[in-house]
């Protein structure tokens, strides 16, 4: 592959042959979640991707290149360290040019994956349209909108404003796929309030509606949104509060930007005692199950 994209040898040979490759990012790791349960999740991720015969390629940018698929110790630096970017599609060119490490958002996973011959990503959430009038809306939404690449997810959490997170997707011209469900998933809670764009039951109907969409020419990313595990689901009143407080919070310590999403995550965790925490991590190991199930079944229909 072209420098600077750099797979290793077990990502490389599976694309070349044609094998299921799960894509997976590492802001969660660096950002998104406190450590030691963001190594320990990451770690797992790759072993679910495995158990179900895809190979996992979680990307990174390290010393120059953007990495599609990591050593472990990778995995404990992007988990450990205290001065890792985090790197959105604007920022890769600083980050490669400055040869440090990074760790890429969705929307810079999806930009790699995309690069790498990977269709398949699964992650946390999406990010959208912030809530407010502030402007802030993810280059998650941008990637989707530019690169034909499955994120499988638990949709977008409610820190967000979700219908307007919607439209931006409607459009961008990106399918949000429901994964037995009419509805599109909360991260935290398994939603109701807000449709789909189309139903998917099954590893099958999910890759048939993708190859279809990729093979009818369109070239946006999709959605797949797969609701928690109902025995994982958090209370969504105690949610509901924690997200409100948070908000204010970040309003209060001037928090904008990209600190918002990493500000409002710790905090949530914080006034939850954990609780979303152990939420987010079951719901991120069940979208790479999906996700792995989704990549054979799209493998297979080439
Ligand atoms: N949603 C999560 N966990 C995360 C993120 C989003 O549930 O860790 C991260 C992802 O990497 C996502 C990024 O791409 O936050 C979005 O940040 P921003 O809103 O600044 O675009
Ligand atoms: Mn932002």
């Amino acid at each position: 592959m072209e420098p600077p994209l750099c797979p290793t040898d077990e990502v490389a040979d599976a694309l070349a042959g044609g094998r299921p490759v799960v894509a997976l990012e590492s802001t969660i790791v660096s950002h998104g979640m406190p450590h030691p349960e963001n190594v320990d999740t990451a770690r797992a991720l790759e072993d679910i991707v495995r158990a179900g015969g895809a190979v996992p390629a979680t990307v990174a940018l390290i010393d120059g290149s953007i990495r599609i698929g990591l050593a472990d110790d990778d995995l404990e630096r992007l988990g450990t360290g205290a001065d890792i970017a985090k790197v959105s599609l604007r920022d890769v060119g600083a980050v490669l040019a400055g040869g440090g490490i990074g760790a890429t958002t969705v929307a810079t996973t999806v930009f790699a994956a995309h690069r790498a011959g990977i269709r398949v990503f699964a992650t946390g959430g999406i990010g959208g349209v912030h809530r407010g009038d502030g402007g802030d809306a993810s280059a998650d939404l941008t990637a989707l909108g530019r690169w034909p690449v499955a994120v499988v997810c638990a949709g977008a959490k409610a820190v967000l404003d979700l219908p307007r997170t919607l439209e931006a997707l409607e459009t961008l011209g990106v399918p949000v796929l429901g994964w037995g469900t009419d509805a599109l998933p909360e991260f935290w809670t398994r939603g109701g309030g807000l449709p789909v764009s189309a139903r998917v039951d099954g590893p099958v109907e999910a890759a048939a509606v993708l190859d279809a969409h990729w093979g009818a020419g369109l070239t946006t990313g999709a959605v797949l949104g797969v609701p928690i595990p109902r025995e994982a689901e958090a209370d969504p009143a105690t949610i509901d509060a924690a997200i409100a407080d948070g908000l204010a919070a970040a309003e209060a310590a001037n928090v904008t930007g990209y600190a918002v999403t990493p500000f409002l995550l710790a905090h949530i965790a914080d006034a939850t005692g954990g609780a979303s925490l152990a939420a987010n991590v079951a719901l991120v190991r069940e979208n790479a199950r999906v996700a792995t199930e989704v990549a054979v079944a799209l493998a297979a229909t080439r």
